[in-house]
Parts: structure tokens; sequence; C-alpha cells
């Protein structure tokens, strides 16, 4: 490879993936980002509790293909809403 200046498009293309890199970093849910939040953030409608919806809501493909199935298994009173406890319990459990 040979060392030549970084050229304007590389350089353009540079800034345009580090833009593409913060902004994932941001719309991602992040690993210091609490349930909590995480719980509230999905809760559209503010009323404590998920439904199917609001569950795989901004989720897609295979995270989708599998909400079904956690959301069945997290509502562990069978009521087809989560509560923010039965959605913390079907969360991988963060290690440490
Ligand atoms: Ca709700
Ligand atoms: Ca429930």
């Amino acid at each position: 490879m040979h060392h030549n200046a970084p050229s304007p498009t590389i350089l353009l293309l540079f800034f345009a993936a580090l833009a593409v890199v913060g902004s994932t970093a941001a719309a991602a849910p992040g690993k210091q980002d609490d349930p909590q939040k995480r719980f509230a953030r999905k809760d559209a409608n503010s009323d404590g509790f998920l439904t199917l919806e609001e569950f795989k809501a901004g989720l897609k493909d295979k995270a989708l293909e599998k909400a079904d199935k956690r959301f069945k298994k997290s509502d562990s009173n069978g009521d087809g809403t989560l509560s923010f406890d039965e959605f913390k319990a079907g969360m991988p459990k963060p290690k440490g």
C-alpha cells in the first residue's frame, strides 16, 4: 500500500462513517442503559405496562421474530402485558 495523502473523497467517507457510527451508538440501546429507561422508552402510552405492540416497536428482523416468544416467556402472569418486573426479568442479565 502506498502512503498517499488522504484524498478529499476518503476524508468525506471517513467523516460519513464517523457520523453513522455515532448515530448508531446513540440510537442503539447501550449496555449502560438501565432497564427502567428502556422500559419507559418502550411504554408508548406510559401506562406502566408493555403490550406486545409496544414491546415489538422499533425491533426488526431477527429481534422481531424472537419478540413474540420473549414476550410470552416474560409475561409470567399471562395477562398479555409486561409489567416492569416482568420486562426486567425477561432481559438478558448483565454479568457481574
Ligand atoms: Ca403501555
Ligand atoms: Ca404480565
